[in-house]
């Protein structure tokens, strides 16, 4: 009986990682639309596939610069202007999970707003 309910366990567990994946996985881009304020992103978590042409958009709602730890160099460091849409064009070539940040002028001092993940194929 308990090797049973391991057993659901584990499928139930598989089941939750796969609805993690986003639906547009088998596609070859993907646009991900995002708001910025000085706290958070909206929503927290985009995530894409391996490889696919991403394209974000984030609305912000604040003045700062916007990064990726760990996507540095497909996705430099950039701007981003109270009331502006930022348009963040890479290929998503590296997997994981890469805080995103935010440092706005008013508060220099980086701020975890989110996290990117980049699901495996
Ligand atoms: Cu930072």
């Amino acid at each position: 009986m308990r090797r049973v309910l391991t057993l659901l366990a584990a499928v139930a567990l598989t089941a939750c990682v796969n609805q993690s994946r986003p639906e547009t996985c088998d596609e070859p881009s993907a646009t991900l639309e995002l708001t910025l304020t000085a706290q958070a992103l909206s929503p927290t978590d985009p995530a894409v596939c391996q490889n696919q042409e991403v394209t974000l958009v984030v609305h912000s709602e604040v003045d700062g610069t916007l990064h990726i730890h760990g996507y540095d160099e497909a996705v430099p460091a950039t701007e981003v202007t109270d009331g502006e849409d930022l348009r963040l064009e890479f290929t998503a070539t590296r997997t994981g999970q890469f805080p995103i940040e935010l440092h706005a002028d008013a508060a220099p001092q980086g701020v975890a707003v989110g996290l990117f993940t980049v699901h495996d194929r």
